[in-house]
């Protein structure tokens, strides 16, 4: 008989599986999906670029590669999709999902790797596994160029003695002659432990009509 179809209650169940969002949050994602692509199977990066709350995001052009970057899409692939389906972008956004009090603490070890490889990923550009000083000089230059307080010097500068330091923490007894290759994985997690990823790196940024946009209890 036709007794088959229990597991499949609706569509975004699989996605859902995969990513830990629930179905109204997906249905949100959907809406602004459609807004973003103008009821399009795609969105472009000139479609993410038209999102309002990202033009004072010093970080902007680096978030809007990432929504193309196969890497964040966890099927071992690299490179770059020229336009991103629904699927797609809910995987990427899955990076920027918050924890609730349901989230275990296994799970919470999960969503935070996750995210800190979505930063890694986003400064090696590249994907040889390292971030090197002319990646992080790069990103250290489009934060300081956007102020337009500093010079490319100055920047310069700055991102090189932020990477001495990291070298120096991370390879003690290193000589000055000694070429550090850059941040591995393992590295950039070491630096970032302090930091409690799994409840930063939100989707506020992607708001556009908020009264639909609020995804979990973050506040009450
Ligand atoms: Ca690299």
């Amino acid at each position: 008989m036709g007794a088959s179809q229990a597991r499949t209650e609706h569509p975004y169940q699989d996605l859902m599986d995969k990513t830990g969002f629930s179905l109204e949050q997906i249905k949100n994602l959907q809406k602004r999906f459609q807004q973003l692509s103008g009821n399009k199977d795609t969105v472009s990066k000139e479609d993410l670029a038209s999102i309002p709350a990202l033009d004072n995001n010093p970080l902007r052009k680096q978030i809007i590669t990432a929504f193309f970057d196969k890497r964040n899409q966890h099927e071992n692939q690299v490179g770059f999709f020229e336009e991103i389906g629904f699927e797609q972008f809910v995987m990427v956004m899955s990076h920027f999902r918050a924890p609730t009090l349901k989230t275990s603490e296994e799970e919470r070890e999960v969503m935070r790797k996750e995210k800190l490889r979505f930063l890694f990923n986003m400064h090696d550009t590249d994907n040889d596994g390292t971030i090197t000083l002319e990646e992080y000089r790069k990103v250290v230059e489009e934060l300081l160029s956007k102020s337009g307080a500093l010079g490319l010097e100055a920047a310069k500068a700055i991102a090189d003695a932020a990477m001495l330091e990291v070298a120096s923490t991370n390879v003690p007894h290193m000589a000055p002659d000694d070429f550090y290759e850059g941040i591995t994985f393992e590295h950039f997690e070491q630096i970032l432990k302090g930091l409690e990823m799994e409840t930063r790196m939100h989707i506020r940024f992607l708001d556009v009509d908020t009264t639909t946009m609020r995804c979990g209890k973050t506040t009450s």
